[in-house]
């Protein structure tokens, strides 16, 4: 299995902002563009929904050597057979990572989103193997953002992946990459692009190229 570490274009999917595009469709432009990792982030569906497009995604991303992260419940990531799970603030007061890591096991990965410098300290100190934080630009899931300010500064003190997200777009991008950021996790860039294949290899190279810049400093 691809690691989290080698990851860096995360593409969160939620149906509702694929323009009348499918989960699975959109899942699988993404992974023909290099998409690395994919969640499943769809809030008010039945439990029976989630495990049907849990498990076609489930499988596709595993014959693509693509992670799965399923989002919010880490029962339903086992049910799946998903990669690992990714937890809010929120849904740790439910879902703690001590229960989600039993559920689950080692090999699985957990994440967390992060959505200030101390939150982000106190994610950095426990077991969960990247962190989300941001969000860094305005974005529409949340209504609030934070800014880039924080980049360089978590970038320091990181000791595992972590994946910036809110409001990214092939413009903005470079504010984040200047920075230092190696990971990109992002909903609306992609999923409502015309080209998702394109778009996707679009972001892929800009993450790359980003980084080439960095070494050469
Ligand atoms: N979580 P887009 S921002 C799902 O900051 C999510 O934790 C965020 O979507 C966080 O790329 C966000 O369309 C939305 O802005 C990301």
């Amino acid at each position: 299995m691809k690691k989290i570490k080698e990851s860096s274009l995360y593409l969160i999917i939620t149906e509702e902002r694929g323009r009348d595009r499918s989960a699975l469709e959109i899942a699988r432009a993404a992974i023909a563009g290099g998409v690395d990792v994919i969640q499943m982030r769809e809030k008010n569906r039945s439990r029976e929904d989630l495990i049907g497009l849990g498990r076609g995604l489930s499988r596709l991303c595993k014959d693509k050597n693509v992670i799965f992260i399923v989002n919010d419940d880490p029962t339903l990531a086992k049910e799946v057979d998903a990669d690992g799970v990714h937890l809010g603030q929120e849904d740790i007061k439910l879902f703690s990572l001590d229960m989600s890591r039993r559920l689950l096991g080692r090999k699985k990965i957990i994440g967390i989103s992060t959505h200030s410098i101390e939150q982000f300290e106190d994610a950095n100190e426990k077991d969960f193997d990247y962190v989300a934080f941001g969000p860094i630009f305005e974005t529409k899931t949340k209504d609030y953002f934070i800014g880039t300010e924080g980049i360089t500064r978590v970038l320091n003190i990181s000791k595992k992946p972590i994946f910036f997200i809110g409001g990214i777009d092939l413009v903005n991008i470079s504010n984040c990459l200047n920075k230092g950021a190696k990971n990109i996790a992002l909903i609306r860039s992609i999923t409502e692009a015309d080209d998702i294949v394109k778009k996707t290899k679009e972001f892929k190279k800009a993450i790359k190229d980003g980084n080439k810049n960095k070494r050469q400093k």
